[in-house]
């Protein structure tokens, strides 16, 4: 009995504690939790890497890298991106989220595809169709995210 009246007024006592302490809190909008990237208009533009060339080891960390590739040399119409993640050991991986938007430097916003989902294809690579409307310079912005929290930004080009 004393046991029991102990324990109900110890979480009495927490809960009361817990209640404060949140009260105490300063009201946050979520998307200043750390670890998550900011979105919408208060964002600064985020820095993307200039990637080594395609079939090159483009590391992640220390953990994994990526090779990426285009299934042949691109031209006018679809040009198809092909990314293989490994870990470091050199095993494949498919354990990141990968993003891709592609446009014209030269003419930014002009042929803006917006962020696109790569998706897995049966041999564990990931692929980005890359609709390439105009000769010219053309750039793809590669985002990595494990969990949404973004772990890498890459950006490639090619001509056309
Ligand atoms: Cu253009």
């Amino acid at each position: 009995m004393t046991t029991l009246y102990k324990a109900s007024a110890g979480l009495g006592f927490s809960v009361i504690l817990a209640a404060s302490f949140a009260a105490a809190q300063p009201t946050r909008p979520c998307c200043k939790s750390p670890g998550i990237t900011p979105s919408g208009p208060q964002a600064q533009a985020p820095e993307f890497k200039d990637l080594p060339s395609p079939g090159q080891k483009c590391w992640i960390g220390e953990v994994n890298y990526f090779i990426y590739g285009f299934d042949k040399a691109p031209g006018m119409g679809t040009a198809v991106l092909r990314v293989s993640l490994f870990g470091k050991d050199g095993k494949r991986g498919s354990d990141l989220d990968i993003t891709g938007r592609s446009d014209m430097p030269s003419m930014r916003g002009a042929h803006d595809s917006g962020e696109v989902p790569l998706k897995l294809d049966a041999k564990g690579d990931y692929i980005l169709p890359v609709a390439v409307v105009m000769p010219g310079e053309w750039e793809v912005r590669l985002t990595f995210s494990r969990t949404r929290i973004v772990v890498f930004r890459g950006r490639l080009t090619f001509n056309v």
